[in-house]
């Protein structure tokens, strides 16, 4: 809370290896909410990552901290899994205003959710003003982990293969602004369009914004786009807390529950599939006592 980095880290990797243990310490920290979370998310290879590196500077210039939790390995911004959560992307070295940390893709089902939502709380205590939470949109699960945030950036390139790729993977529902990065190759316009026609007839219109994180083109018309949001965060607005916090809750909640599912099943499954072998039970009966 005083913002010691080291003790950051450690609490991070603590909420990463044991979950259940870092949960006593989340509970001293008290209610969160100073941080404004940005959700970024979208199909592997669509520009997250860069995205994410060119608002850490848009957000540098207005003087506020930034934190950045990465739960897509291969992203360039930490390194990648491989190289470990200590190298960072050389540009943000030094500059105290900013920590990423990249969370390891094991574990996806073993609470990968819950040490997302964890990371994001304890940034939060350590008194970021803006935290980027970069996650992997293709499966459901890696879509759900933005419920943290009090806006989410989808983000799309040309060449996608258009509205099939978005509705399907359910990222329809999640965005707050929808990016078409790589502006700068053929198609961004298109790609535009079939975005805004996917939204005509819903009840929703979210804003569709055309940038390019490599030449910087249209950075600074999304940081407004997301500062809508911010403003309104900031002046105390309680929905958008509300949304926050209860996507923590869910988060934290599903994550235990896989926890302990993946504890209890290892050991009765073998037990209940003699039974269901011998006749003595249905599958269906095996599979409500594993769930219990
Ligand atoms: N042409 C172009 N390439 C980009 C742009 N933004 C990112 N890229 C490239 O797209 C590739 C994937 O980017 P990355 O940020 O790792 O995507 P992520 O998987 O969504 O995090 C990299 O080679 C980037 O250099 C852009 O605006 N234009
Ligand atoms: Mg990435």
């Amino acid at each position: 809370m005083k913002g010691d980095r080291s003790a950051l880290a450690r609490a991070i990797t603590l909420a990463e290896n044991d979950p259940e243990r870092a949960s006593g310490l989340l509970e001293k920290l008290g209610a969160p909410g100073r941080a404004f979370v940005v959700g970024v998310t979208g199909p592997p290879g669509t520009g997250k990552s860069t995205l994410v590196d060119r608002l850490i500077d848009s957000y540098r210039e207005l003087g506020l901290r930034v934190g950045v939790v990465a739960v897509d390995p291969s992203s360039p911004l930490t390194g990648g899994a491989l190289l470990g959560d200590r190298i960072r992307m050389t540009r943000h070295t030094g500059d105290r205003g900013v920590y990423i940390r990249s969370m390891a893709s094991r574990g996806w089902t073993g609470g990968l959710s819950r040490a997302t939502s964890q990371a994001i709380r304890l940034m939060d205590a350590a008194g970021f003003d803006v935290i980027l939470l970069e996650t992997v949109g293709i499966g459901q699960s890696d879509i759900e982990v933005v419920g943290v945030s009090h806006s989410v950036l989808v983000v799309m390139m040309p060449g996608l293969g258009d509205d099939v790729q978005v509705s399907k993977a359910g990222l329809m529902e999640v965005g707050d602004v929808y990016v078409v990065n790589k502006a700068d190759l053929d198609g961004a316009d298109a790609m535009v369009v079939s975005m805004l026609s996917l939204f005509r007839g819903s009840r929703r219109s979210p804003p569709v914004l055309k940038v390019s994180a490599l030449s910087g083109e249209g950075i600074e018309n999304l940081r407004k786009a997301i500062d809508e949001a911010r403003t309104k965060f900031s002046s105390g607005d309680r929905g958008l807390r509300l949304r926050s916090v209860r996507g923590m809750i869910v988060e934290t909640a599903r994550g235990a529950a896989m926890a302990r599912f993946a504890a209890v099943s290892e050991s009765k499954a073998e037990a209940l599939a003699q039974q269901v072998v011998d006749g003595r039970m249905s599958v269906e009966e095996a599979a409500r006592r594993l769930g219990r």
